[in-house]
């Protein structure tokens, strides 16, 4: 089952998705209706090689929703508790996307072109919908659409080393969720300091898909004495890091809070969940790492039961073994009597139960 995807055009690919096959891509997964990849090597080489080199990866699935008008960024509040007052037209949020009702929408990036117009880079669901049923519903003054942009990720320890040998040094002082502007093809397109890992670089955001596979092959060329690579968002590294997965960790069921993500909840009037949000600071479950024992675990196909005593204590939602800390790294949805750091948890795998133990901090 997992080995096959029925194409179709249903199913989009991406400017990127020649280079991707000829770089020998083993998997791939299904996001906003369009390929990403999900192995090259194996999770675990793909893994060492993103911590001590750099890697290409193509992220177009992480599309774009475009909100751009005079109304651009009073509908991005409607949609988020993340105070947007302070942002600046050269940076970027990390926002949860909370529905009236104070449960997650999606947990995308907000990129700020200018005072009236944002690229919402997002998950797995979606959210353009939602955009554009508040936009008509209120009559506001404000278009919204997913662009022809297509994120390209560089990450890894010599990632500033390549992205400077393209765009120059000016890169390498480009700050944390900050963007600058770069050629390529004589385009100007918008380069981040941003990506789905803690192993540092860039994305950029390309503009139209023509010039797409000219700066991935500019990117090999170029680095090819770096040991660069095509590679994807990694399962061990980002569980690792506690980057979180829309629809693996947190779902539309959960909270902010329930996400971990309290600290994006302020007191704005302007959001719609903002009345929602103040009855639920209390989360009754909440997003943890867990240390699970044992050897290393197989696949999760599904979430994977919690209990302690026979009581229920949660799901298990992402796993990965990891050859750098030498145990299995995992992400919880854990109950709230369990989730203080030292709670002993058993866990129905498919293989028999294992002992988890919550941790106070992700592993980086
Ligand atoms: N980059 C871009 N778009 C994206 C993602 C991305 N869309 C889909 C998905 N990833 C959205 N989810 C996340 C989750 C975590 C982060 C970014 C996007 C992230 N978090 C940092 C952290 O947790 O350390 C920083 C958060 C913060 O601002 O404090 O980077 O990766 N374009």
């Amino acid at each position: 089952m997992s080995q096959f995807i029925s194409v179709s055009s249903r199913l989009r690919r991406t400017p990127f998705s020649v280079g991707v096959e000829a770089s020998g891509v083993k998997s791939y997964t299904v996001y906003n209706h369009m390929l990403l990849p999900t192995v090259f090597e194996s999770v675990e080489s793909d893994c060492a090689h993103l911590k001590s080199a750099v890697q290409v990866w193509d992220v177009s699935a992480e599309r774009q929703v475009e909100l751009n008008g005079p109304d651009a960024a009073w509908l991005l509040q409607m949609a988020t508790p993340r105070n947007l007052g302070p942002m600046q037209d050269d940076q970027c949020y990390y926002v949860p996307l909370v529905a009236a009702d104070g449960r997650m929408l999606n947990d995308p990036v907000a990129v700020r072109l200018g005072p009236n117009r944002f690229w919402v880079s997002i998950a797995d669901t979606d959210a353009m919908l939602y955009f554009k049923g508040l936009a008509s519903a209120l009559r506001l003054n404000v278009a919204v659409f997913e662009p022809d942009v297509s994120p390209m990720a560089i990450q890894g320890p010599l990632a500033d080393e390549l992205a400077s040998r393209v765009w120059g040094d000016g890169v390498r002082s480009l700050r944390f969720f900050r963007h600058m502007p770069v050629n390529v093809g004589g385009k100007t397109m918008v380069l981040a300091r941003s990506g789905w890992s803690k192993q540092g670089g860039f994305e950029l955001y390309l503009d139209g898909a023509e010039h797409g596979m000219e700066i991935w092959e500019q990117l090999f060329d170029l680095g090819a004495d770096l040991g660069v690579r095509a590679g994807c968002p990694n399962q061990i590294e980002r569980i690792e890091g506690g980057l979180l997965s829309f629809g693996s960790d947190i779902t539309l069921y959960n909270t902010p809070f329930e996400a971990g993500l309290g600290r994006f909840v302020h007191d704005v009037p302007e959001c719609l969940a903002n009345q929602a949000l103040k009855g639920l600071r209390d989360a009754a479950r909440q997003v943890r790492p867990l240390d699970l024992d044992g050897a290393p675990v197989p696949p999760l196909k599904e979430p994977w039961p919690m209990h302690v005593d026979g009581e229920y204590a949660g799901t298990l939602r992402s796993a990965a073994w990891s050859p750098e800390f030498g145990t299995n790294v995992a992400i919880g949805m854990v109950e709230a009597a369990y989730y203080v750091p030292g709670a002993r948890i058993t866990v129905r795998c498919p293989d028999g139960d294992r002992e988890a133990v919550v941790r106070g901090a992700y592993w980086r």
